[in-house]
């Protein structure tokens, strides 16, 4: 960031740019593509009109920004890289540089904790946890009986929470009818598969909160999977989506009370308001690893998936209706 910065509570500089994604209004579309790789983001660029984005930028923090069109819809695919903190700089500082209703699509790979989702599956989560490891349990002054009991568990579990229906139809939708049947010969001789209403859990760590055990730091994560199964009946672990739904309930639940007059509005009501600032939110994950076998997808099988998801999520994207939707400008 060169400019000098105007604001502590929310920085941008002056002509609008925000502190770390480093974009502006005009710059980024009310549909937007999210992922975590760089790569990605640019195969899935590949499919906008002309082949290309008409607009990039790559932020001193890392946030890659492609802008374009496809079938003459405005798209936005930003790169933001792993983990929960990435989630919340990407959605407050793209919701503060777009006006009116958004929509976003998280398109990431995951594991599969679930036997009957093998490597090479496209999955589209209805619900998502967030997973999050409790500091407190490994904390000196917590006590063996507090451990011992289970008043005091080494990982936190958050309620469900679901993204958008019309969303994960829609996504499953167009992944169905683009599945790459010449694909098989990657795969096995079976076809990559899309699966719908999945349970997700978002972790924040790849590895302790994922129950990746190691001898260099003490996890207590040896059940995890099972627990996370049992309790949960959760499907697919990653980084980001939970953080997603989450943020979206609470920009809806800001926007209910913006319009509310006694300024008390729910979680029920947000999730039905039509206010013009409100987001909705999906995704499609892509299996890449298996934690029961211990089986990893190869590199051409991963750019197989990038290519039939990443249509597909612009397909669907470009398909969905925005109220009152304001013309974008490249800028
Ligand atoms: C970990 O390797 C990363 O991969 C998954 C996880 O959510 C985490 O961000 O998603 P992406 O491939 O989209 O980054």
């Amino acid at each position: 960031m060169k400019e000098v910065l105007l604001d502590a509570n929310f920085p941008r500089d002056a002509t609008g740019a925000t502190y770390h994604v480093g974009t502006r209004p005009g710059q980024v579309a009310n549909r937007i593509i999210t992922v975590g790789d760089q790569l990605r983001a640019r195969r899935i660029a590949a499919h906008f009109d002309g082949g290309a984005a008409s607009f990039e930028f790559q932020s001193q923090r890392s946030f890659l920004t492609l802008t374009g069109t496809f079938k003459g819809v405005p798209l936005t695919v930003v790169s933001v890289g792993m983990g929960f903190s990435v989630i919340d700089f990407f959605l407050r500082e793209c919701r503060a540089v777009v006006e009116g209703e958004m929509i976003i699509v998280r398109l990431g790979s995951c594991g599969s904790i679930d036997p009957s989702i093998p490597i090479g599956s496209v999955v589209v989560p209805l619900t998502s946890y967030g997973i999050t490891r409790e500091y407190d349990y490994f904390h000196p002054l917590t006590t063996a009986e507090e451990r011992a009991t289970g008043a005091m568990e080494p990982y936190k579990v958050t309620k469900p929470l679901d993204c958008d229906r019309e969303i994960h139809d829609s996504l499953l939708r167009a992944l169905e009818e683009s599945t790459p049947e010449a694909a098989k010969a990657h795969f096995g001789g079976v076809a990559p598969r899309s699966v719908g209403e999945v349970v997700n859990g978002s972790t924040d760590s790849f590895y302790s909160s994922q129950g990746r055990t190691s001898i260099d730091f003490l996890d207590a994560n040896a059940n995890l999977i099972d627990v996370l199964r049992q309790r949960h009946s959760i499907s697919t672990l990653e980084m980001e989506t939970f953080v997603l739904n989450h943020l979206a309930l609470s920009a809806n639940l800001a926007s209910a009370n913006r319009a509310s007059e006694s300024g008390a509005v729910v979680a029920d009501e947000a999730l039905t308001t039509n206010d013009s600032r409100r987001i909705r939110t999906g995704a499609v994950q892509m299996i890449f690893a298996n934690r029961h076998t211990s089986a990893f997808i190869t590199p051409e099988e991963v750019h197989l998936l990038e290519d039939w998801a990443g249509k597909a999520v612009c397909e669907s994207l470009a398909s969905l209706e925005i109220p009152l939707e304001h013309t974008h400008k490249d800028g």
